[in-house]
């Protein structure tokens, strides 16, 4: 059997079972000029979508996750991007409301839940969260990960929940669980299984108490909020992040696909655009976090779901190294809408320099490019705004053409900015 076909399949089982992800093929040269014929190559059918094959966990550990839940007086989930991979978003949804209790997200997690739904926390964690968000974790007496390795960007270096508090963990990769904190109730399984199995086994518990979710994230969100706002309204100049962020949420629609880069538009919105449509609507590329990711991965996006607005939220360091890519969004007139936050600095390490070194900033300025003339060049419609007031007309124009668009944005500098970080790991 030729080799290539056998890797080929292989490739399709690693990236929809376990734990669905990418893979990377490399073939030798002589593997390349093989010869097949038509019918040595294919894959099994379910290999064709993820998760291909689910698995559910054991039936004690789901036994003992509800009884836990169900007498708990302030549960939270911690929702990871593992619910969003297993399309376990109604059966997220369905136990969280059983129980009154409120569903937080790591920066992957997003879309597990409606933004708009009364339970629904937001992000949570160093990048993303803020200090409304972080005290409804440190209120719960029991926490829930779910299909999320609970990292240190997400529980702030193991501080929130601290080590010791009571967990239960839900994920598909045992490696995962139980690596970083102490767990009561460990449950090995695809997370719309499982979720869906302690759903069931809850119904019949006489003693359930309901929390008051709700009210929690009420004022949560609405602390969150109010401070935004205050920022989003003004016109400053240089523009203020939160302004970018307010305009775009109000003009694209609902389904409107994000990919961001790290830096600036990572933790903005992360914590402050609302995705009120559950499911993948929010792409950023976490753990080795690129720079230069948003602009190549909104093209993947678009071809995924064609026909969805696709908006790639760019740093300027990010802009640097993979303005190439812009030869081939137009070769293939790929309509992705760009917004490059450009304040001529590497702001998330200049941030980082400023808090963790005293301010003794190193090789982090660089001189102003215009973006939107480069993106001209290539033959890319585009704008340069300088003045608040000219922020929304740019947006809404850029976002309404129908073929690719970027939009320049001159933008306060990540280190002078109320940005939603509560520590720079830089
Ligand atoms: C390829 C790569 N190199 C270096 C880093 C480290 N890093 C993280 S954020 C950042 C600065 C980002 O600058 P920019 O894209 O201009 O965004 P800003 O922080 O200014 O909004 C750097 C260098 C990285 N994440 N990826
Ligand atoms: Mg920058």
């Amino acid at each position: 059997m030729p080799i290539g076909c056998l890797v080929v399949r292989a490739a399709f089982r690693a990236m929809t079972t376990g734990k669905p992800g990418s893979a990377h093929l490399a073939f030798p040269f002589n593997v390349q000029k093989e010869q097949v014929s038509e019918s040595e190559i294919w894959c099994q059918a379910e290999t064709g979508k993820f998760p291909a094959w689910r698995f559910a966990p054991d039936p004690d550990a789901v036994m003992r996750a509800a009884e836990a839940l169900a007498s708990a007086r302030c549960p939270v989930f911690i929702c990871g991007g593992g619910v969003v991979i297993s399309g376990a978003q109604q059966e997220l949804a369905l136990l969280a409301e059983a129980l009154g209790a409120v569903v937080a997200t790591t920066i992957s997690g997003q879309g597990c839940l409606s933004e708009d739904h009364p339970l629904c926390l937001g992000v949570v964690g160093s990048n993303g969260g803020t200090p409304t968000t972080l005290a409804a974790i440190e209120d719960a007496d029991l926490v829930v990960f779910v299909g999320c390795r609970a990292g240190s960007v997400t529980t702030e270096r193991w501080r929130h929940p601290r080590i010791g508090a009571a967990i239960i963990h839900i994920d598909v990769d045992p490696m995962v669980i139980s690596a970083n904190y102490p767990t009561e109730v460990a449950l090995v399984g695809d997370a719309k299984l499982t979720l869906k199995a302690i759903a069931d086994e809850l119904r019949t518990n006489q003693n359930l108490h309901i929390s008051r979710g709700a009210s929690i994230v009420a004022r949560a969100k609405g602390e969150k909020f109010a401070a935004f706002r205050e920022l989003a309204r003004r016109a400053d100049v240089p523009i203020l992040p939160e302004r970018v962020v307010a305009v775009l949420h109000d003009i694209l629609p609902r389904d409107a696909v994000v990919v961001c880069d790290p830096g600036t538009p990572c933790p903005y919105f992360s914590a402050y655009y609302e995705f009120v449509e559950s499911g993948r609507h929010f792409i950023s590329n976490r753990a080795h976090g690129a720079l230069g990711f948003a602009m190549s991965a909104s093209v993947g996006a678009h071809f995924g779901r064609p026909g969805t607005k696709i908006v790639a939220i760019m740093g300027d360091g990010s802009f640097g190294l993979t303005v190439g890519e812009m030869e081939t969004i137009v070769r293939y007139r790929v309509p992705v809408m760009m917004v490059v936050f450009s304040n001529s600095v590497y702001g998330w390490i200049k941030a980082g320099q400023k808090t963790g070194y005293d301010s003794r900033y190193f090789s982090v300025d660089f001189s102003r490019t215009d973006h939107a003339s480069v993106a001209q060049s290539f033959g890319i419609r585009a704008w340069r705004v300088a003045d608040p007031a000219q922020l929304r007309p740019a947006l809404a124009a850029a976002a309404e053409a129908s073929g690719p668009t970027l939009v320049d944005v001159i933008a306060q500098p990540l280190q002078d900015a109320a940005a939603p970080v509560s520590e720079w790991v830089a």
